[in-house]
Parts: C-alpha cells; structure tokens; sequence
C-alpha cells in the first residue's frame, strides 16, 4: 500500500485546488488500498460497535428508495480506517494542496449509496457543521468504486469557497439539532443553466481524488444506476490557520477535546499530526 501519493500534486493542481476550492486528483492510491478499504466499508456498515456513528437514510427511515449510509470517525473503532486516515496518502494530498507543512486529522466519513437510492445530498457547505473556522480544513474524498454522473457523483460550484457565504448545515436525515437562523443553501441543481455558475464534477476510477475547501458548494444528486453502488471516503484535514470554534448546531467530536475556542486544536489524542514535510519543526 503506497504511503506517498502515486502522482505528484503539480503546482498547476494547487492553482486549481486555490481557484475553483475542488480539485480532483487522478491514480493518487493503489489497488491494495482501494481493495482494503472497501472490504473495510463493508465490514463497518453494519457493525454494532459503540462508538459507531452512522446516519442512515433508508426506505425504513423515511427516505424514498435504496440505502445512503454515512458514517463518521471510524478511525477511532477500526484498525483499518485508522491505517487509512494516518497511513495513506490522503494527509500528505491535503497539505501539499494547502501548502502546509503539517496537518493534523480532522475526521473520516463514509458516504455509500447503494443502487437506486434516490436520496440526493443536499447542496451544501461543510464548514457550518463543524466546531472549527478557518479556510485550511480539506477534504480528501477517495473513490473506492467507479463514479460517474449516474452513480452520484459529487458536483461543485467552483469558486463558491470565496464568495464570503455561510449558509445553514443540512443533512440527509433533516437532523433538527443542526437547525439554525443561517441562511439555507440554495438548490444550485435547479441554476445548472444559469451562466454565473460554472458546475465541475467528474468521472473518477477507484484511486482517483476530489479535494474540496470547506466552503465551496458542492452536492450529489441520487444514485440512478440499478446495479452500481457508490462508495467513497472523505478524510478531512487542517492546517495553520484552523481554530476551534464550539458554536451551536455543530458536529460532536468523537473523543470530546476540550478545547479552548480561538486556538488551533491541538489535541493529539483527538486530531492527531497525519503528515509533516520532512524538513519542518515539530
Ligand atoms: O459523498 C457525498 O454524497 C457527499 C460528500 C460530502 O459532502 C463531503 O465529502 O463533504
């Protein structure tokens, strides 16, 4: 299992990562990798373990048809998402992509949709979820399937990291303790004509990458295809300028830091250092 990406971050990836806040990266983890963590998806879907967090919208939960299963911090009950999340190439992705010399995890999350699951996931911004500000948290979302316009892929709208918004989280299974006065994201599907917005998505092969900032706009429309499921993981990291920010309506972290707000957590039993550059000072 390859430790460094299979591909190098060029500068030409960073520029487009820093101007469209989404990049997707081609052939960056080998087959070993996407063999285990699949397996490991499978294994986890299901499991009964008490630090377990997963987010079902299915048929028997009031969703419409199939099966969309999130789950989040899986590193901290399982050995192999905790190889993945300190041992593949996703942290060194993200700091080369942030230009920093170290990054600490954030959190891993699963996202499965199982053939014909008509759930879409909701246009949104990812950072109004999170206890944290700062623009240095990326995420790495790996395919581990093929992935393509029918399967779900996952849609941006670039440059929407720098356009100074900050709408209310959403989630697939309408959460209420997410609920705030923030303005909703608007429904960016229905403005897929509309000329000032320029839409990116991608048809990605198991290995492939898409690495997003944690405002830009981004979405999935529901799992057409009868017989293909859509798989990925999105491994999210921060940098120099993340902080801690425990506002109301935010994720609970697994562990439960304490925390002081305005510092860059440094918890390293929680958000462990992924990645350094091998020249830089602890
Ligand atoms: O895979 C999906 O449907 C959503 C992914 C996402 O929202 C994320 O990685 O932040």
């Amino acid at each position: 299992m390859n430790r460094a990406p299979l591909n190098p971050i060029t500068a030409a990836a960073i520029a487009d990562y820093e101007r469209d806040g989404v990049v997707c990266l081609r052939g960056m983890f080998d087959a070993d990798w996407i063999a285990r963590m699949n397996r490991a998806v499978a294994r986890i879907m299901d499991a009964q373990h008490p630090l377990a967090r997963p987010r079902e919208v299915t048929t028997a939960l009031g969703g419409k048809s199939g099966r969309f299963h999130i789950n989040s911090f899986v590193w901290s009950w399982d050995e192999d998402f905790r190889s993945w999340v300190l041992e593949s190439p996703c942290a060194e992705i993200a700091a080369r992509l942030m230009r920093a010399d170290e990054v600490r995890l954030f959190y891993d999350q699963v996202f499965v949709k199982e053939p014909q699951t008509a759930e879409a996931t909701d246009w949104h911004q990812d950072l109004p979820f999170w206890p944290m500000r700062g623009g240095d948290i990326a995420s790495v979302w790996v395919a581990l399937v093929p992935v393509d316009h029918e399967n779900s892929a996952v849609e941006y709208v670039a440059g929407s990291h720098q356009w100074g918004k900050f709408y209310a989280a959403a989630v697939p299974d309408k959460d209420p303790r997410f609920q705030s006065d923030l303005e909703p994201c608007p429904d960016f599907g229905a403005r897929k004509g509309d000329p000032q917005y320029r839409f990116l998505s991608w048809s990605m092969q198991p290995g492939d990458c898409l690495v997003h900032h944690p405002l830009t706009v981004h979405g999935a429309a529901g799992n057409f295809s009868p017989t293909r499921r859509r798989v990925g993981i999105s491994t999210r990291y921060f940098g120099r300028d993340a902080r801690w920010d425990p506002r109301p309506a935010t994720m609970k972290i697994t562990g439960d830091p304490v925390l002081e707000p305005g510092r860059r957590p440094d918890d390293d039993r929680v958000f462990p250092v992924a990645w350094r550059r091998a020249d830089a000072h602890a």
